[in-house]
């Protein structure tokens, strides 16, 4: 058994209550560039260190620190960005500390609250943290009220960091406003989640890809192929051509907006009922949607790197 397997008996066992990751994920056939980062995923405990909070809406599988780097390091990435999931709340410790014991490999987006301290997140900034994470998702979390996310991100422009968002598609006409007041960078989680049944070049993407458009501090992560997809990860003629329903949509927003988008695995993929994604497949699409090498290179270590390691030179 490598580091990231688990003792299981198969990928999709449900027997708990929730599926757990693929225990062995295959080598991509795509190679990432050099320094390429996975710039969205999680670390889940363990529950018995770091207790999942009790508002969660989910329990997920314990996925840690060890088996992220261990994943990170099979499909060939140099660098995480772990972002904080609402199955830990504001309870930041797990995340905290995975970006501590990475040796400067892992950054992390936090969770916080209106009565989080200075100094609380004076010690995020040192362990690593860039960002705060706003969930609109209904069925994720209880809502927060917006004065109270506003003078969160009010505070946290001045350490210059940015504010991750995570809503879905029907939801961003009554949220837009509300964003567009935000003064820091956003970074919107897997593109707003569209409903890729419907066309890319249709009218509720339009929406989508004009808020980018008329908000230039707009960024996206080109990511949750697993989540949107109908299609899912079939071959399609033998070929490893996996999740094709998302891919013009990622495609797209790479193509117009190449400087400011992001992308990551997801691992271990929180939240998902009926299909756990071997993440080697999923690292396939990347040559799809992003379909040059310069396009490769901007998505996965240019754009990332400006957000997250800022000051190291040449990025
Ligand atoms: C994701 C997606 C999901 C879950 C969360 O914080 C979370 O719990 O983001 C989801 O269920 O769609 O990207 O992690």
């Amino acid at each position: 058994m490598n580091a990231i397997s688990r003792p299981v008996t198969g990928p999709f066992e449900k027997t708990k209550g929730w599926l757990d990751w693929y225990a062995d994920p295959s080598k991509p056939h795509f190679r990432v560039p050099a320094g390429a980062v996975d710039a969205h995923c999680h670390v889940f405990g363990p529950g018995a260190e770091f207790p999942y909070a009790p508002e969660r809406k989910y329990t997920p599988c314990d996925a840690s620190k060890a088996q992220l780097f261990a994943l990170r390091d099979h499909l060939g990435f140099a660098r995480n960005v772990v972002v904080q999931a609402t199955c830990h709340g504001a309870d930041n410790r797990a995340m905290v500390d995975a970006c501590m014991s990475s040796g400067g490999k892992a950054r992390g987006v936090a969770t916080v609250r209106r009565d989080v301290s200075d100094d609380d997140l004076k010690r995020l900034n040192e362990a690593g943290v860039r960002g705060v994470r706003f969930n609109f998702v209904k069925r994720l979390v209880d809502f927060t009220p917006k004065d109270e996310l506003m003078d969160i991100a009010g505070r946290i422009a001045r350490l210059g960091w940015h504010v991750v968002i995570y809503f879905e598609a029907v939801d961003l006409p009554e949220l837009w406003d509300f964003f567009t007041a935000i003064p820091t960078t956003i970074i919107v989680d897997h593109m707003g989640r569209p409903d890729v049944t419907k066309p890319a070049d249709g009218p509720e993407f339009a929406a989508f890809l004009r808020f980018m458009r008329e908000n230039g501090n707009v960024w996206a992560k080109v990511s949750g192929a697993e989540r949107l997809s109908v299609s899912g990860p079939a071959a399609l003629n033998g070929e490893r051509n996996p999740y094709r329903d998302f891919v013009p949509f990622a495609r797209r927003v790479i193509e117009e907006f190449p400087d400011r988008v992001l992308w990551g695995t997801d691992w271990p993929h929180p939240n998902l009922k009926d299909h756990m994604p071997d993440d080697g497949l999923l690292v396939d699409i990347l040559p799809h949607i992003a379909p040059t090498a310069e396009l490769q290179r901007t998505l996965l270590v240019d754009n990332p790197m400006r957000l997250y390691w800022p000051e190291e030179k040449g990025v």
